[in-house]
Parts: C-alpha cells; structure tokens; sequence
C-alpha cells in the first residue's frame, strides 16, 4: 500500500487490489499478549498489501464468559473454551500461542501435526527439550509447506531491523562488545502478588525467560552470529509473595487472605556472553529496577563504529560512525520513520511515530507474507531453541555460581 499522504477523495475511493485469499486465524490466550496478537491481525491487513487477509476465525480461552468478551472486545468471529477444538476447525489455518510457557510445546506439536501453521510468544518453551521437540515437529511441517515462527516481536521495531541491516552492510565493522539491558519494575513490590510468572512450573524461569529471552534474540540477531559460552549470576530477592485469590492470572491480581506461596523464578538475572567471533555480551534482565518500566537498551560497539537503541525512544537510533574525522564525529540520532526504513513504507509521514503495538502488526505481516511466499519463518523455532539453549547455559551458571571467588578484605 502506498504511503499515508493520499488526498480526502483518493483515501475515499474503493481499494484497487482485492484480497485473493484468507488466512483463518485462530489464537490460544487472550490476557495481555493475546490482545497485543489481536491488534497485530487486525491491522496488518489494512496497513500493508498483503496476498492474503488474515481472518480473526477464533479465540480460545478456558473460562467462557471471559473468553467470549474477549472475542467481542478484540474483534474474534467466535470463541472456544477448549484449544484442541480451535486446532480442529476448518476456519483455523494458523494457530497462535499466547499461553505460559508450559502449554506451548503441547498445543503448538497438536497444531503443527492437524497441518496448521502455529506463532508461539517467546520464549518458545519452558525447557530444552520440550523446544527441541517443538522445532523437530516445526521441521517436518515445513517439509509439508507448513510454517512455524516464535513471537520474538522487537526485532520488528523499525529501527531495530535497520540496525541489523546497518550491522550486516558492514557500517561497524568487527564487532567488541554488546551491551543489553531489559528492565522492569513490577517486582519490586513484595506485596505484589504470586501469579503464574513467578512459579517455575508455569514459566520455566523469571526475568530470565521473560525479558532475558529477548535482549538474546536481540543480541544474536543484530551480531548475525550465535553465543558460544555463557558466565552467570541470578538472585530471587522476594522469596515469598501473597497468593492470589484467583489460579491464574496475569501480571496483576488480587491478593487472598494473608497466605504467601514460594516465588520458584529468578528476579534477576545478570550474565556475560562471548560471541561465535570472540565480541564480548553484557545482558541484565530484571523485575526489580525501580522506576524502569519497560526498558530495554542495545549498545554495539565495532571498530568503524557504534549503535545504540532505548524502547522507550523506539524511533531512534544512535549512531556513532568512527571512520568520520574525530573533530566532528560523535553519536547522532536516526529517526528511523523514513520509507526506506523497515516497514515504514506502509505508514505514516516521516517523523510520525510508531510504539510498541507496532511490532505485532509488522509479525503478522511477516508471518503472512512467508507463508503466502513459501519462504522459511524468521525467527523460527530453530531460533527459539537457540535461545533456549543460551537460558538453560545461564542457569546452569548461575546455580555454579553461588561460589562466587570470595573478594580479599
Ligand atoms: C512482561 O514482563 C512482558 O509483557 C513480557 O512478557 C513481554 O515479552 C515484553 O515485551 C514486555 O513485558
């Protein structure tokens, strides 16, 4: 679709290109990651030109009066309260996954093996095996023409794929050093109640799994080359939280009657990486920075220059290009909403900003489109695996490391 700068009559005049075909969409989850899912659908077809629609056939929820307002509030032609009954009907051609962890490997091998195409939030997994599972069924689906991608949604912020190009076209050369941090604040709190994200039966881990996941996707991705060697530290600092009045929540919820339950995550976890080229990574993922919100910040530093991105300021990124003369070079910003830019050019004039919603819309563009293309899905649960594989190392490190190499006094 051509950029957003048509006259009155032009954007009134009836669509020029008629949708050749749907994709039946139906989704598993509707808690915050499902309504961010749902925005990504409804949207992509309207934004960019797509070969096919992606219909929002169905959602799936267990509890029927909540997953029926969900259906309503989000635009779903129907709901159900039992996901095997979501793979099973016609209208569902793609399944996507917003549950916790420890349903996505059963309900993604269920829907990979009816012949369906799945997305599955990250991580892919709670453990190592059950993601090496998922990718040997997400490999011989592809052989049947099939499609399986894990929802590692930043790299669909615009200025972190143009990072990845700037990175690749060789604008820093050999990469030193990567510098990652995702924090968050919702933890601090030790009132702040036991949900499903803070026992290890749900989740697989803490911060680890949950924003940890992304800054190694991120990490990876933008280097174009895999971790080989991780050193660890992780701390659970709330060791007990009030448990909910309800079995499952989300972020929030309410306290019960004074009872406190055992918080079996970390809520930290601080690590250091070597890259397959011998660069040097720096990760910290935490629920207990106080103040930081949802702060996920990249540094790359080459020898012909350096990159750095903040979500919080989503359309830039800095650059420092190291082969300019030392007099005038210096970090200066990119405000990444040109149409040459990733996916701007189904957007809005230069300088009219995209936010977080955005990535979800750019996924479900992609995931369209690699499936209309037959193309291989990036990221895939390949990839997914991958960074399991980096989690599952930084635990294993960490549980070593509480022998810390004592400091002389
Ligand atoms: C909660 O910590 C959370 O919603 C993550 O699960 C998401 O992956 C991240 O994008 C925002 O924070």
């Amino acid at each position: 679709m051509a950029r957003r700068e048509e006259t009155e009559q032009e954007a009134a005049a009836p669509p020029t290109t008629v949708p050749e075909a749907t994709l039946g969409v139906g989704m598993v989850g509707y808690a915050f990651m499902g309504a961010a899912h749902s925005q990504g659908w409804r949207t992509a077809g309207h934004v960019f030109d797509l070969p096919m629609q992606p219909a929002l056939a169905a959602i799936c929820g267990r509890d029927r009066t909540a997953v029926d307002a969900a259906a309503e509030r989000h635009g779903w032609a129907a709901a159900e309260t039992d996901w095997r009954a979501l793979i099973a009907r016609d209208d569902v051609q793609l399944v996507d996954i917003c549950t916790p962890g420890d349903s996505h490997a059963e309900i993604a091998i269920a829907a990979l093996e009816a012949g369906k195409h799945v997305l599955c939030e990250k991580p892919l997994a709670n453990t190592v095996a059950e993601a090496e599972a998922m990718t040997e069924a997400a490999e011989r689906a592809r052989a049947r023409g099939q499609v399986a991608m894990v929802g590692f949604n930043y790299r669909k912020v615009p200025a972190i794929a143009y990072a990845r190009t700037l990175i690749a076209d060789g604008r820093l050369g050999v990469l030193r050093h990567i510098r990652a941090t995702y924090l968050q604040d919702w933890l601090v709190d030790p009132e702040s109640p036991l949900t499903w994200r803070l026992k290890r039966e749900h989740a697989g881990s803490g911060a680890l799994g949950d924003l940890g996941a992304h800054i190694v996707d991120l990490a990876q991705y933008l280097a174009g080359e895999l971790l080989v060697g991780v050193s660890a530290v992780a701390e659970t600092f709330v060791r007990e939280r009030p448990l909910l009045a309800g079995a499952s929540a989300g972020l929030s919820g309410t306290a019960d009657s004074g009872a406190r339950g055992a918080v079996t995550v970390d809520d930290a976890a601080l690590f250091t990486g070597r890259l397959a080229s011998g660069a040097l990574a720096s990760f910290e993922a935490t629920r207990m920075a106080a103040g930081r919100k949802n702060a996920l910040r990249l540094e790359i530093n080459g020898e012909r220059g350096s990159l750095a991105f903040d979500l919080e300021r989503l359309n830039e990124l800095s650059f420092h290009d190291h082969t300019e003369p030392a007099t005038t070079a210096g970090f200066r910003r990119i405000l990444v909403t040109e149409p040459e830019h990733p996916y701007l050019e189904a957007w809005w004039p230069p300088g009219h900003a995209l936010g977080y919603e955005h990535t979800f819309i750019h996924q479900a563009r992609d995931l369209v489109l690699t499936i209309a293309e037959g193309a291989d899905p990036v990221p895939s649960f390949a990839d997914g695996l991958q960074v399991q594989r980096v989690l599952a190392a930084v635990e294993e490190s960490a549980e070593k490391s509480s022998v810390h190499t004592p400091v002389q006094s």
